[in-house]
């Protein structure tokens, strides 16, 4: 089976890079390090985790150090490529890194994965790809340290919105349970990546809640927010993670709307309890999860909400 093979791939290889999508949240910041940790307690002689930024709160997590944003060497035995549906979402700067590799393994859980490595462990249905790892790493053999668990917690929690979301699972519990046995604190882990916000974090969502929208009969929410705000606020890494689920808190919203100015247009995240959002979101050339999905358009506010809302009612029953 395919996680014999990947062990015995892993077994082989002595110089590994280690991806995930840009922007990294706590799933891609636990799984990377997860496997970073397992990989320096094999005493591997190079492991490089490579991310451009990451939002501070993530210091926390054991051997932060094996961060990188430049590569060590350009050709690794292996990429091992995490919470990542398609090496386009990986940052172009680190793209090579994945071709160039002897082996290629991912492990995820998108929608719509493009199975673009030698080995694949895809699992739409599981809440993070931290859970993948905590199922696999056992027939693996590879033990769940309590820094392995501290960062695979890490991911959980931060993909479950808290254990909140429908794709929790009894495993997700479970493996929670087991984390706390081990002596990680979960509820510290909690307070820390979902509870606790810099004064920008709180400023830009302050700003994000006046600006919000409730439109079509007040089932869909929209709200934005610019490079100049961002600029203003002193937003740093990740600090906008949480505004697009605002509007899903609202009795009665049905898909809530964030859109996001970037380097290359805005990224518009959209958000539900019920509704399939990722085939709105294919529309526009992205994609993600059925509740929580985005996608880029280059375009002006005034056109980017009027296309996105133009598309979203029609989603609506
Ligand atoms: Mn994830």
């Amino acid at each position: 089976m395919t996680l014999d093979e990947i062990i015995k791939e892993i077994n082989k290889a002595e110089t590994f890079v280690v991806l995930a999508h840009e922007n990294p949240d706590g799933d891609a910041m636990g799984s990377t390090l997860a496997i970073a940790n397992a990989l320096k307690n094999m005493g591997k002689s190079t492991i490089d985790v490579l991310f451009k930024e990451y939002p501070a709160i993530f210091n926390m997590l054991p051997n932060i150090d094996l961060v990188k944003k430049e590569a060590s060497i350009s050709h690794y035995d292996m990429a091992i490529v995490l919470d990542c549906p398609d090496t386009k979402r990986v940052s172009s700067i680190y793209e090579e890194y994945i071709e160039n590799a002897k082996v290629i393994v991912q492990f995820d859980h998108h929608l719509r994965n493009t199975m673009f490595g030698d080995y694949n462990v895809v699992n739409p249905v599981a809440p993070a790809c931290a859970q993948i790892l905590a199922s696999s790493f056992p027939y693996m053999n590879i033990e769940i340290t309590q820094d392995i668990a501290t960062c695979l917690i890490t991911g959980i929690i931060t993909d479950t919105g808290g254990f909140r979301f429908d794709s929790t699972t009894t495993e997700t519990f479970e493996f929670a349970g087991w984390a706390l046995s081990k002596g990680v604190n979960v509820s510290k882990i909690y307070k820390e990546v979902l509870m606790t916000k810099s004064k920008s974090q709180f400023e830009a969502e302050k700003l994000a809640v006046s600006r919000l929208e409730l439109l079509e009969n007040d089932k869909i929410t929209f709200t934005y927010m610019t490079k100049e705000d961002e600029q203003r606020l002193g937003v740093k890494a990740g600090e906008l993670d949480g505004i697009a689920t605002i509007g899903t808190t609202i009795k009665g919203v049905e898909i809530a709307i964030f859109a996001h100015e970037r380097d290359n247009g805005f990224k518009i995240s959209f958000r539900s309890n019920r509704i399939d959002v990722s085939d709105i979101c294919m529309l526009f050339g992205g994609g993600g999860h059925k509740l929580a999905a985005g996608c880029t358009i280059d375009a002006s506010i005034e056109e980017v909400k009027k296309a996105v809302i133009e598309e979203t009612k029609k989603h609506l029953d």
